[in-house]
């Protein structure tokens, strides 16, 4: 017997907004009958892009179709761009998906891991950030996360030499004075960082011992050789993971530096498809695999992805930074619980002007995080707060090396 339509899309709206100085877009999805969904579709320093996909490009053609069906919308959104792939669109069919996913966790009355299989683990294990001006500040900052009851806590410091060099800008604060908001710049020397590393995380594990698992993140820095010499100087320091040593894509250079090195490697938050991780995972360059739902194509795309993954002994452990929004780790959470090869998840507190537009239930105890019981993802909107809190334009930083030449980010 073939059914009828069970839940009709009937209408949607972006939404965008400034909350704790973090722009972030909100799709929302409304069906006839009143229950509607949620997704993230927030790209830091491209948003407009992605409000403009969705509204101009992907929302209209959905319309009137049967929000249930959601692998076959998935395949409609995907299949019948062209040219498809990359950033934004990937973003912007993430966010229709997981709203699907909400809508159909709300229309049953279950939270959306029952509908991925049901909890594998009673939280998913969470890292905070830490970070300071000096190596004194650092190896403090990591010893309040852990009092604060995470077992994982990525760290970073300014290099000495280097003011403002990666994730000590403040990037809450305007650029310039100049009207037109541009990208801040930092400056970067990869002799002064590759000299200071090991030296920072030998501190940091005399001051707090073996025990907490500690994680780097490079962003993309590095070549092959350089990212190479840095993990044999940190191999005595146990690292839980290095994070993108090295620019994505360039899969031979993380051969180069998987074969000399047995430092575990984490990468992927700017891959956006299966043909992207697809020789990362297959050849096992890497250890754990940083897609999101949020700019992967949303729960449906990033479950196939994980099932590759299980199947190559690669750990998920989606990205998770404050330029996600709450829906969108209430994504990666509803997953992370329900997912097998799951490792680890990023964890950054929200402010609460961004708890009060998008309430959410997911929480963390003791360093792990839960998405909650509620039906769907546990995260809702008050849109009318939220058209208090107005977008401002502003992009990521940018990064030039001490002779002026710009670097990747
Ligand atoms: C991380 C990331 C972020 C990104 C940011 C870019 O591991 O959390 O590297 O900090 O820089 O999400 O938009
Ligand atoms: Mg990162």
């Amino acid at each position: 017997m073939r059914l009828g339509c069970i839940l009709k899309i009937s209408r949607y709206h972006v939404f965008t907004c400034c909350l704790d100085g973090q722009n972030y877009a909100t799709v929302k999805i409304e069906t006839e009958g009143g229950v509607y969904g949620l997704g993230d579709a927030t790209l830091a320093g491209r948003e407009l892009a992605v409000v403009a996909y969705l509204n101009e490009h992907l929302l209209p053609t959905i319309i009137g179709r049967d929000a249930f069906n959601i692998e076959d919308l998935w395949q409609y959104m995907y299949r019948t761009a062209y040219w498809r792939g990359g950033p934004v669109s990937m973003t912007a069919i993430g966010a229709v998906d997981v709203a699907l996913w909400d809508i159909k966790g709300k229309a049953l009355g279950v939270p959306v891991y029952n509908l991925l299989g049901g909890q594998s683990r009673r939280g998913i294990r969470a890292y905070a950030h830490a970070w300071g001006k000096s190596v004194d500040d650092t190896v403090q900052a990591v010893a309040d996360r852990l009092a604060e009851g995470y077992t994982a806590v990525r760290f970073s410091c300014t290099v000495p030499g280097l003011p403002d060099s990666y994730r000590v800008l403040n990037l809450a604060a305007p650029s310039s004075g100049d009207a037109r908001t541009l990208p801040p710049a930092e400056t970067w020397d990869t002799r002064r960082y590759l000299d200071f590393i090991p030296k920072l995380i030998g501190e940091l594990r005399k001051e707090l011992g073996p025990d907490p698992d500690l994680l780097h993140d490079v962003h993309h820095r590095l070549t092959g050789v350089e990212a190479t010499w840095l993990t044999h100087r940190l191999e005595p320091f146990r690292l839980y993971w290095l994070e993108d040593p090295i620019r994505p894509g360039l899969a031979d250079e993380y051969t180069l530096l998987r074969q000399r090195s047995i430092i575990p490697l984490a990468a992927g938050e700017t891959f956006h498809d299966m043909s992207e991780c697809y020789e990362f995972v297959a050849r096992r360059l890497i250890d754990h695999l940083r897609m999101s739902p949020s700019h992967s194509g949303g729960l449906t795309n990033i479950r196939k992805i994980g099932a590759f993954a299980e199947i190559h002994r690669v750990a998920m452990a989606c990205h998770g930074p404050i330029d996600i929004s709450p829906v969108g780790i209430a994504a990666a959470a509803h997953f992370g619980l329900s997912t097998h090869n799951y490792s680890l998840q990023e964890h950054v507190p929200y402010g609460s002007e961004t708890a009060a537009v998008l309430p959410y239930s997911f929480n963390v105890r003791e360093g792990y995080l839960h998405p909650g019981d509620k039906p769907g993802l546990g995260v809702d909107l008050d849109d009318h707060l939220a058209s208090q809190f107005p977008f401002k334009a502003s992009y990521l930083p940018m990064v030039r090396t001490l002779d002026g030449t710009v670097h990747d980010w």
